[in-house]
């Protein structure tokens, strides 16, 4: 196998934490003897060691450096081509049966799978540094917080870890040396970047992620899809939380009135746009600040639903980032960025499609090819990423590191619709509003290999993360609903539907204020609604609609429900509750039956 990641030599003092406790030396020791590396580089997450790891690669072209004037301390990264999105037909959960891992799942058995993947790991690391991650997942003194150790044989892995997650000395604090503490064992290795050769792994009984033969984010930054999505969810169910696909937005009025928001969107879709909207103008005084951007691990305190953002910084679609569709973005990304796949200018500056501004006359795209405006291909990858510190948000919320997390008011369910979906309705209760997050589907995007633009039910955007079976999943939602005295109202948003001409019918970006707005009013119970048969409905008249320029057709078409659209739709959702095999709790076939009643009303 070729050599695509040769071993580094640190000097003295750096690569050399090496934890305490029992358990991990222990794996560690046998994970070495499995891939028989080089050496291994115990990182402790300083400043110091970045420095170290950011020179090393650069000499191994893993980064480039960017223009220091443009964007400071930032590298791009380019992936091999073949190996740009999550994968997620080699994407695996390997409990005990296959009923545990349920319809929507790629299922192998653990004692199989271990057995493969040791085979291809065996000698997998000679020549190479194995380095060792310790992370925690979760502000420092969350009682939600999780830690988590990767093992990988990638520079880019530990440099975007050190974004995405707290990592180093911390994890080992928290950790402590009790033998028996609950941590997640991670082992990543690029092997030969061969997708013939490309398995993610998940063994949810053992707490553990093998992730082999890619080096493209979702598939190798453990933390985020594997373990705060995949065995997140799982843990969640046994432990009575939630670990969710949510971003978390904090929404205060200009009195003061706080609301925290979650929201569920499939995989580019825009959430992170959404989780740093910038109100417009007419909303003088309303501040929008950013939780989270992905993912909320939420727990019941007091009968309401706390949520934590697990992460440490975003992991965001780049092109059509720009300062017109999010300004809080393109300032975070403007330093201490690791770009992946975008263009790079000849002025050591980056590029992407939709960023502000003429496109550069020469430019190397994606794969370090020459581009030009005439060229054919695409300048920046569709999923090409940019991984910032949250920290360089300007609209961060400072709870962000609240142990306790910040109290949800309402939950957000959203997808990619063209047609059907109304701009925003609200569910009549907890089972309604879990069946609408259970029937949701979006047109898929890039994010994942595979057609894009494509509907595809994708319930509460868990359909690729949810670690277990998805007809438990929907019962813990179910009995989460049953132990909260005080829930958060559910919606469902579709910023996407399109009009006769073919053309997006609301401007969405930081106008989508208008229908937060109006969700803040329902949950402070004085904005107004009427009823539908899909749920309270607002009238053109119960959204805020001033100072935009859209037509009464344009806003009658947003909110209109189409009864041929929705025969079609709930015949859909039958289909994918029957593609289920029997899985799918009563109480939501029920809600499916009163649904088509109120159809017939
Ligand atoms: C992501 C995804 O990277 O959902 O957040 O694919
Ligand atoms: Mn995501």
């Amino acid at each position: 196998m070729k050599n695509i990641a040769p071993a580094i030599f640190p000097p003295n003092g750096i690569g050399d934490a090496k934890p305490t406790n029992q358990a991990v030396l222990d794996w560690v020791h046998e994970i070495g003897k499995l891939t028989k590396p080089e050496n291994i580089f115990w990182c402790d997450g300083s400043e110091r060691e970045n420095e170290f790891l950011v020179a090393e690669s650069l000499k191994q072209n893993v980064l480039i450096k960017l223009n220091e004037e443009k964007v400071p301390r930032s590298y791009l990264h380019r992936s091999n081509p073949n190996d740009v999105a999550r994968v997620e037909k080699v994407t695996f959960i390997c409990t005990p049966t296959k009923e545990e891992a349920g319809p929507t799942n790629n299922w192998s058995e653990p004692a199989e799978t271990y057995s493969k993947l040791y085979g291809l790991l065996e000698g997998a690391m000679r020549g190479r540094t194995m380095f060792v991650v310790p992370y925690i997942m979760g502000p420092p003194d969350s009682p939600l917080t999780k830690v988590g150790f990767e093992i990988t044989d990638s520079k880019y892995v530990v440099l975007s870890m050190r974004i995405m997650t707290r990592m180093g000395k911390i994890a080992l604090e928290r950790l402590g040396n009790d033998p028996k503490a609950e941590w997640n064992r991670g082992v990543h290795s690029l092997l030969d970047v061969d997708p013939d050769r490309r398995f993610i792994c998940h063994f949810p009984q053992d707490n553990t992620i093998i992730s082999v033969g890619s080096g493209y984010g979702g598939n190798v930054l453990l933390s985020k899809k594997c373990l705060a999505l995949r065995i997140g969810s799982y843990l969640a169910r046994t432990q009575g939380w939630m670990a969710e696909h949510m971003l978390i937005l904090g929404v205060e009025s200009p009195e003061g009135k706080k609301h925290y928001v979650a929201a569920a969107f499939p995989s580019a879709c825009g959430k992170t746009n959404f989780a740093m909207l910038i109100p417009p103008a007419h909303f003088k005084g309303w501040k929008v600040t950013t939780v989270g951007d992905d993912i909320a691990w939420m727990e019941i305190r007091d009968g309401r639903l706390f949520a934590v953002n697990p992460e440490n910084g975003y992991f965001g679609v780049v092109p059509g980032t720009s300062y017109k569709s999010n300004p809080n973005a393109m300032k975070s990304i403007q330093h201490d960025t690791l770009y992946t796949n975008v263009a790079l200018t000849d002025d050591a500056d980056v590029w992407w499609e939709g960023k502000d501004g003429p496109p550069p006359k020469h430019a190397i795209d994606w794969r370090g090819n020459d581009w030009t405006p005439d060229s054919k291909e695409k300048a920046a990858h569709p999923n090409s990423r940019f991984a910032t510190p949250m920290r360089n948000n300007p609209a961060l919320n400072p709870d962000v590191e609240k142990g306790e997390g910040v109290p949800i008011s309402a939950i957000i369910f959203g997808g990619r619709r063209s047609d059907t979906v109304p701009l925003v309705y609200e569910a009549f209760d907890w089972t309604h509003g879990v069946y609408l997050g259970a029937t949701m589907a979006s047109e898929t995007t890039a994010a994942a290999t595979g057609a894009v633009g494509q509907v595809r039910r994708d319930p509460m955007a868990m359909l690729p993360f949810c670690g277990y079976n998805i007809g438990d999943y929907f019962r813990h939602w179910m009995d989460i609903g049953k132990r909260l005295t005080n829930p958060p109202l559910i919606f469902n948003v579709n910023w996407f539907r399109k009009g006769a001409n073919g053309k997006f019918l609301w401007p969405g970006f930081g106008e989508n204020m208008r229908v937060l707005k109006w969700i803040i009013d329902r949950c402070e119970q004085n904005g107004g609604a009427v009823k539908s048969p899909v749920g309270w409905l607002p009238t053109p008249h119960d959204l805020d609609l001033d100072g935009l320029e859209i037509d009464h057709k344009s806003v009658a078409d947003l909110l209109g429900i189409d009864h041929g659209e929705w025969q079609k739709e709930l015949a859909e959702h039958k289909k994918f509750f029957d593609s289920l095999g029997g899985v799918v709790p009563e109480e939501l076939l029920k809600q499916r039956e009163q649904f088509v009643a109120r159809f017939a009303e």
